[in-house]
């Protein structure tokens, strides 16, 4: 079975952008990947999908019809993915591929929040899913702003059953010094709560050392892997990372 890896992030995050260097990237280690695009309302995509959502559904169309404002729109578009999630999931089995590079809508709420998304992930086998959350670094250089980007990661996992892994985004925008700063934090609660005292207008709340305990009871605090799309840099770690989720799911398999 082919594995998916769906990308998915606030918007501008550098979704589509990896999706297209990751696929660049495997071709060159000798992996066959084919990439799709989920996104209805994507314009210029930089690289050309194997198979497109925009075949069956399009955001400029969907307000055409309905009448709808840009927002509304997407969220009817993102639901309309649902009622064609079987002619989408049987087009991407006709490809005989290892790997499913899914591009995900640019509002990740529309991703992450609505029914449809689910009734994708089980269309397209959700036992050999992953999902991989961007952040962006331009969020990420605060200790309020990782934390904020780290909880949506939490709760992009807490809406889907399938392994996730966390990136940092366009590494190549941080000086060496904030990004082993962020990588820092990201891995220690304790660094990143004396650095979030230190920053100024943080609500009371998220410096309190229970919302602390809370986070690192929730498993956040696994580190993020660095990327650059630009410069085709991290694509091993995250490969890495995958090819661990998945084997540790078929151990759970067979056990
Ligand atoms: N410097 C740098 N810029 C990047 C990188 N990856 C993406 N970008 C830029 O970030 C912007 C957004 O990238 P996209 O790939 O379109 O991001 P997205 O998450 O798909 O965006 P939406 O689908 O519109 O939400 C573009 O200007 C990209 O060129 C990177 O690794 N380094
Ligand atoms: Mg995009």
């Amino acid at each position: 079975m082919p594995r998916n890896i769906y990308f998915i992030g606030t918007a501008g995050s550098g979704k589509s952008t990896m999706v297209h260097a990751f696929q660049v990237w495997m071709n060159t280690q000798g992996f066959d990947a084919i990439t799709v695009n989920l996104d209805p309302g994507a314009e210029n995509l930089m690289y050309n999908p194997d198979v497109d959502i925009q075949d069956w559904i399009t955001l400029k169309e969907a307000m055409e019809d309905t009448d709808l404002g840009p927002n509304a729109a997407q969220v009817y578009c993102a639901d309309m993915l649902a009622l064609n999630a079987k002619e989408v999931g049987e087009t991407i089995r006709k490809f005989e591929t290892n790997y499913i590079l899914i591009d995900t809508p640019g509002q990740m709420e529309l991703f992450t929040f609505r029914e449809s998304s689910k009734i994708i992930v089980d269309e397209f086998g959700m036992q050999d899913s992953i999902l991989a959350f961007l952040i962006d670094p331009i969020l990420a250089r605060t200790p309020s702003g990782l934390i904020s980007s780290i909880m949506l990661s939490a709760t992009t996992q807490f809406r889907f059953s399938v392994p996730l892994t966390t990136v940092l985004s366009k590494k190549d925008l941080l000086s060496e010094t904030e990004l082993e700063r962020i990588l820092e934090w990201s891995k220690s609660a304790d660094s990143l709560y004396n650095s979030l005292e230190e920053e100024a207008e943080t609500a009371v709340f998220l410096s309190s050392t229970e919302f602390f305990v809370a986070l690192e009871n929730m498993g956040v605090f696994r580190g993020l892997i660095p990327v650059s799309s630009l410069e085709l840099q991290g694509f091993e770690d995250v490969y890495n990372e995958i090819q661990i989720a998945f084997e540790a799911g078929e151990d759970l398999m067979t056990d």
